[in-house]
């Protein structure tokens, strides 16, 4: 054993940074044919909102355009808005989620 060796291995000592993921905002996007109830239909269903958050993130995005409605890693943004526009697509209807990095 060397006289600076206090037997703790050298990976067990060095602390390499851990850099956090990249987040990714999930949007929903306006559009004039979706019917209103639709929409919080499917927030509710996909991201698990309760009818008042649906409700709120439904009207600001009928009202502004868009709205910003969870952040997820990049997967599961990218899964959660495949699904969710999916389900519309199934109706027929052309509501769309959209993601996008923060920051
Ligand atoms: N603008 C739609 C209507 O008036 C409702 C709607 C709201 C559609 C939000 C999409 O992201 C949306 N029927």
């Amino acid at each position: 054993m060397a006289a600076d060796d206090d037997g703790t291995d050298l990976l067990t000592k060095t602390r390499p940074k851990v850099e956090r993921p990249r987040l990714y905002k999930v949007i929903l996007i306006n559009d004039d044919f979706t019917p209103r109830e639709f929409v919080v239909l499917v927030l509710k269903a996909e991201f698990r909102m309760n009818e008042t958050q649906a409700q709120q993130v439904m009207m600001t995005a009928h009202r502004r355009g868009a709205c910003v409605v969870a952040v997820f890693v990049q997967d599961g943004a990218e899964t959660k808005a495949t699904r969710a526009t999916d389900a519309a697509r199934k109706k027929g209807y052309p509501l769309l989620f959209t993601t996008e990095p923060e920051e």
